[in-house]
């Protein structure tokens, strides 16, 4: 897993605003109703739960360390969505017993190799491995204007393409996975037809032959410029959660307001949504 640097994320939080409306351009929903998309929610309510949900953003010093703006960027996102979001003054443990000690709804904390969203009331845990999969899917979904029957390419089965192809199997898309590892594109297949019961799940082993006859795609690799300029074709729609971008700088300008890229606001607001996405629960 891609460990973000401070440059990947320090033009997140003067730009939020404005990267939400050019996510309206490109897929027809804003930031929030991309995660309420992922997560099948209706806007309104999420609106409405968010704007009294607290949220603690725990500094984590462990394994490489604090992050340049890392903390600070999550809960400026979470406040763009409407929580009321903090960073604790202390990290680690302290900023953990913090979050519970003054009765904060949920936690997000990241160290090098998680990224989580805890709910204090229902103890429920949401990655952003998997909120990110399923954030970029659903707006391919949208870019497609609708995915079900229609052929889409996965690149990478890490948990976030795995998540990806998870979401798009569920809205009904024949789904391709390609990795270069090809037991985890196979391991990623049977998950998926299992749990979507669906058959419609193909594996490709060859990057040119499977970019050639797909429109549809979710870069979700670590690898970048795994898409350059001569593999992208007319009418392409590219959603590209990985760090570093998957897709060449010459290939970014061809595919234009057709490609769908960030390093952290889908993800998280994703994993806002499914924090607050059940039924209400009563608190313990
Ligand atoms: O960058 C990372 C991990 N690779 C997970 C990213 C998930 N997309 N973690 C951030 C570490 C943050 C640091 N511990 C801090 O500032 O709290």
């Amino acid at each position: 897993m891609t460990r973000l640097q401070p440059d990947d994320i320090c033009h997140i939080i003067p730009n939020l605003a404005d990267y939400s409306r050019e996510l309206e351009k490109k897929t027809g929903r804003p930031l929030l109703g991309i995660a309420c998309h992922a997560c099948n929610m209706d806007e309104r309510q999420l609106k409405d739960r968010l704007q009294d949900k607290q949220i603690c953003v725990v500094p984590v010093t462990a394994g490489l360390g604090i992050i340049s703006r890392f903390s600070d960027t999550v809960a400026a996102i979470l406040t763009f969505l409407g929580c009321r979001a903090t960073v604790a003054d202390q990290t680690d443990v302290s900023g953990v017993a913090h979050a519970f000690a003054a009765g904060y709804d949920a936690l997000m904390m990241a160290d090098d190799h998680r990224f989580v969203a805890i709910d204090l009331h229902a103890r429920q845990v949401t990655d952003n491995a998997d909120a990110t999969g399923r954030g970029f899917a659903a707006a391919l979904d949208l870019m497609a204007g609708g995915i079900r029957g229609r052929d889409v390419l996965v690149l990478g089965c890490g948990p976030v393409g795995a998540a990806g192809a998870g979401l798009l199997a569920s809205k009904g898309a024949r789904t391709a996975l390609l990795d270069t590892d090809r037991q985890a594109a196979v391991q990623v297949r049977k998950i998926v037809s299992d749990r979507y019961r669906t058959a419609d799940i193909t594996i490709e082993d060859d990057l040119e032959t499977a970019l050639s006859h797909n429109r549809f795609i979710l870069e979700a690799t670590p690898v970048p410029d795994t898409i350059t300029g001569a593999l992208v074709l007319p009418e392409m729609r590219v959603a590209a959660p990985g760090v570093p971008l998957g897709v060449s700088a010459e290939a970014a300008a061809m595919l234009g307001p057709h490609l769908v890229h960030d390093t952290l606001e889908i993800g998280v607001a994703v994993m806002a949504a499914s924090l607050f996405c059940e039924p209400i629960r009563k608190k313990r």
